[in-house]
């Protein structure tokens, strides 16, 4: 049985399907449609209790269910795909930036900016579109805070912790993919860093599978 990924196009999923590419694996890709709120399906729900992408179903039946444990995973499982370095104060470093990327800049940034609602208070029947413009700014503000200070840890060439790419780079890329697409500007190291990433021909085919154009 091969292992079933569980996606949306251009959403955090984007991080692991480079991962996945990357080390060459066979996968089902199963597309869930977040918009039409697929993930909140019963049968989504079996496989992933919280109803969010992205999803990775092992050969077996195991289900990870988060953006780290499947990162973790596939580079512990792969280790030849060198995506943790084999230093382990570079490995902690790496894992240090992976939950950077999601928990601050997509967790705290972006989820403000996409998913606005949700921080709108439900008493409020019909909240303000100031209301709604305030969360929003605030959360492009944590993201380019965000940035600015992994701008000051950033390496000025090679990737986010050395030389090699690694799952970090993977969480900051799609991040960094995601500023880009909503106008945020990226300090020079970090856009510098984008660009190199997105150079990478796994990259940009993961891209193209996903439907955007080079
Ligand atoms: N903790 C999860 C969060 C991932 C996440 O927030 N995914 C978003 C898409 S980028 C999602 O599934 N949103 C749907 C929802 O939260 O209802 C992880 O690290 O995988």
């Amino acid at each position: 049985m091969a292992l079933k990924f569980y996606m949306t196009p251009g959403s955090c999923s984007t991080g692991i399907h480079i991962l996945l590419e990357t080390l060459e694996l066979p996968f089902e890709v199963w597309i869930v449609n977040l918009p039409a709120g697929e993930h909140l399906r019963p049968e989504y729900l079996k496989i992933n209790p919280r109803g969010t992408i992205p999803t990775l179903v092992l050969d077996g039946g195991r289900a990870l269910t988060d953006f780290k444990s499947i990162a973790l995973w596939l580079a512990e499982t792969y280790p030849r795909g060198r995506l943790l370095p084999a230093d382990p104060a570079l490995a902690a470093l790496a894992i240090e930036l992976l939950d950077f990327a999601l928990g601050q800049l997509h967790g705290e940034g972006f989820t403000r900016i996409f998913t606005t609602e949700r921080y709108l208070s439900h008493r409020e029947q019909q909240p303000s579109s100031a209301l709604r413009d305030d969360v929003a700014s605030h959360g492009r503000e944590i993201v380019r805070q965000g940035f600015e200070a992994l701008e000051r840890r950033l390496p000025a060439d090679g990737y986010a912790v050395g030389p090699q790419f690694s799952i970090a780079d993977a969480a900051l890329f799609y991040n960094e993919f995601w500023a880009d697409k909503v106008g945020i500007v990226l300090p020079p190291k970090v856009r510098a860093h984008y660009q190199r990433v997105r150079a990478r021909p796994v990259v940009r085919q993961v891209l193209a599978e996903e439907g955007y154009r080079s």
